[in-house]
């Protein structure tokens, strides 16, 4: 390795003005001046036109919300922003008896916390395609929800060597691969070393996650071995740099302690550019080390798989612009964004332009490779993209979105968010060919804009109309902690199914016909097969002793939509939501002796409450 002298900037005039600014920037306006900011009556007249869905009439797009450390996601409708529906995947949901059958149990395991931060459309061709959605989470997994359903089928993790799973799930071009990478390196493999030794012992791993083209099932296919950096976002090459996976790290100095000081040192960190077909290949070849279980590509053995590209100055968002020839870095200390281009960075590595190398990974020249700097203002988080090489890029610390040309990189507008944005999401804004039509800003506060509810203020996203030169904005809503980042698809290529047909149900356990069901025994085994059909759980009641292993399975016989069961056992925190044509089963000891009802949680008929019965304990 070799460690460069950089100037200490940390403390610069700059940084103290920056962290001023976020102070000043998140005072709450009075309503009068909120009302002449926002022009005149026929404008907010305009303005709700253009967002306001009739009653019966429906959005024109789905967008998929990151829900942070609530572990779910969430969807709402665009333009109108109602919130839709809620998918749980890595916490327990009563609403939908999520994290209460024996599966989704059982896919929790024994974490019902998880922090979600970057959901990902799966993608054909670099387009959305409306079949799954990954999201990954801190504790080192990645979920798959499937879209025809709306639900959570696989969780993936925790994946060995990778600790802190924040730059994921960025999906490639074809959906081949989701990505994970480490932003808390650890000793790998995993075992107490001191942080003394955080610098040579500690490192940081990218990992590639395969998944099955047909089903979407993902397995963990390779990890590489990276230098102890804090990797933060990543986004896969498209067209012309298919192929490629950018990721964005701070921490350079490979410091430990007040980070906040001692990881700011450096005046420029890096994007770690990942060949993924390279690393593909090695591991086809027979490379890597198995490191707990995994295949580990070490970058000292083998060449050509990852370069570090210079950006400035501890970069957080990394995006590739829909043509797949830029590679937008934002710094997020800095008033610039900066612009790669991926040919100079094809030339550069062939003709082996390298500055030195950090554990024998080269480091790109930054003249080399840079196309621009572009004065979008200060603090820029994330890049999102339009049609005509428009980018939208959101300023944490001027609280504000820049729209700026890729090409000529001039800077065309920006307006104000309230307040201090993190991520921002444009329609089909990942794909080779966004849509251009609404923009939301992901806020991290809110406060002075809603009815107050008290010390925690409702996060904020606010949705803007980029169909014209000026950026418009069109709406408020406030959301569930805590936005991430979000994605948004064209409705028409969701297609979700009304029922789960009765022929596709393959569960041993299910019984369609109300004179299969009932109860029998094994042993000290109790296996309950229930039928679930309005207004009546078949059987109305049931027997075990206590300490017997009761298994209920219940199948919701209906196949009309919507017509949802629920089986609500009292005193055993037993709750299960079972949609129609689907069969769950719940696996529980009946350790409390005596009378407890069950009942149907889901408001069903006019009978629903004659739903009911009795489970007796002797
Ligand atoms: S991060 S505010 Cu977790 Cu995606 Cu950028
Ligand atoms: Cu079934 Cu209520």
């Amino acid at each position: 390795m070799t460690v460069h002298r950089h100037r200490l900037v940390w403390a610069s005039p700059l940084v103290l003005a920056m962290l001023a600014l976020v102070a000043t920037q998140c005072a709450p306006r009075a309503p009068q001046q909120r009302r002449a900011a926002a022009g005149a009556t026929s404008d907010i007249a305009q303005a709700a036109q253009k967002v306001y869905v009739a009653p019966g009439d429906l959005d024109p797009y789905y967008m998929f919300s990151s829900g942070g450390h609530s572990g779910n996601v969430y969807v709402y409708g665009i333009p109108s922003m109602r919130h839709l529906v809620t998918i749980p995947v890595f916490t327990p949901y009563p609403a939908t008896g999520y994290g209460f059958d024996d599966d989704t149990k059982k896919m929790l395991g024994d974490l019902t916390w998880g922090d979600a931060h970057h959901p990902a459309l799966s993608e054909t061709k670099g387009e959305y395609d409306g079949r799954w959605l990954f999201i990954n989470e801190m504790n080192g997994r990645i979920a798959r929800i499937d879209l025809r359903d709306f639900k959570t089928k696989q969780i993936l993790g925790p994946v060995p060597n990778l600790h802190g799973n924040h730059a994921s799930s960025f999906v490639t071009p074809n959906t081949e691969y989701a990505m994970m990478a480490t932003r808390f390196s650890r000793p790998v493999p995993q075992r107490p070393v001191g942080v003394d030794k955080y610098a040579t012992e500690y490192k940081g791993i990218i990992a590639g996650v395969k998944i099955n083209p047909t089903s979407g099932e993902m397995t963990l296919a390779w990890e590489i071995l990276m230098p102890p950096f804090d990797y933060d976002l990543g986004d896969a090459g498209k067209l012309v740099s298919d192929g490629w996976m950018f990721f964005s790290s701070y921490n350079t100095e490979r410091a430990t302690g007040k980070l906040e000081v001692t990881a700011s040192q450096r005046d420029r960190d890096y994007i770690a550019a990942v060949d993924w077909r390279a690393a593909e290949k090695a591991i086809a070849d027979g490379k890597g080390d198995v490191i707990d279980g995994v295949k580990v590509i070490d970058p000292a053995k083998v060449a050509g798989i990852v370069y570090l590209m210079p950006c400035g100055k501890s970069p957080h968002g990394v995006d590739v612009s829909p043509d797949g020839k830029y590679i937008v870095g934002s710094g997020k200390l800095q008033g610039v964004t900066t612009v790669f281009n991926f040919e100079k960075i094809q030339t550069a590595i062939r003709n082996r332009d390298f500055l030195d190398d950090e554990d024998a990974i080269p480091v790109l020249k930054y003249e080399s490779i840079k196309d621009a700097e572009v004065p979008v203002g200060l603090g820029p988080l994330h890049t999102q993209f339009g049609p005509d090489g428009m980018a939208y890029t959101s300023l944490f610390v001027d609280s504000a979105i820049a729209k700026w040309k890729l090409g000529t990189w001039e800077v065309i507008d920006k307006v104000p968010m309230s307040y201090s944005i993190g991520h921002l999401a444009a329609a089909e804004g990942d794909t080779v060919s966004p849509d251009g039509t609404w923009l939301v800003g992901l806020n991290k506060l809110s406060h002075g804009r809603h009815l107050s509810v008290g010390p925690s203020q409702p996060e904020s996203s606010q949705l803007l109309d980029i169909t014209e030169e000026k950026m418009k904005l069109v709406y408020d809503a406030f959301t569930e902690p805590e936005p991430h980042y979000a994605q948004i698809i064209k409705a028409d290529k969701i297609k979700p199914i009304e029922v789960y047909p009765k022929e596709e149900n393959k569960h041993p356990l299910a019984v369609w016909d109300i004179k299969d069901a009932g109860v029998t025994r094994q042993g000290k085994k109790v296996l309950v097969k229930m039928v679930a059909v309005r207004s009546t759980l078949t059987p109305t009641d049931f027997e075990a002793n206590e300490g017997d292993e009761v298994t209920v399975a219940i199948t919701n016989i209906e196949q009309t939509t919507d017509e949802l069961h629920g089986f609500g056992l009292l005193d055993y925190n037993i709750n299960l939501v079972v949609d129609p044509g689907e069969t769950k089963t719940v696996t529980f000891t009946a350790k409390k002796k005596g009378v407890f009802a069950y009942y149907c949680t889901n408001f069903c008929s006019a009978l629903h409450q004659e739903m009911q019965g009795y489970f007796i304990v002797k």
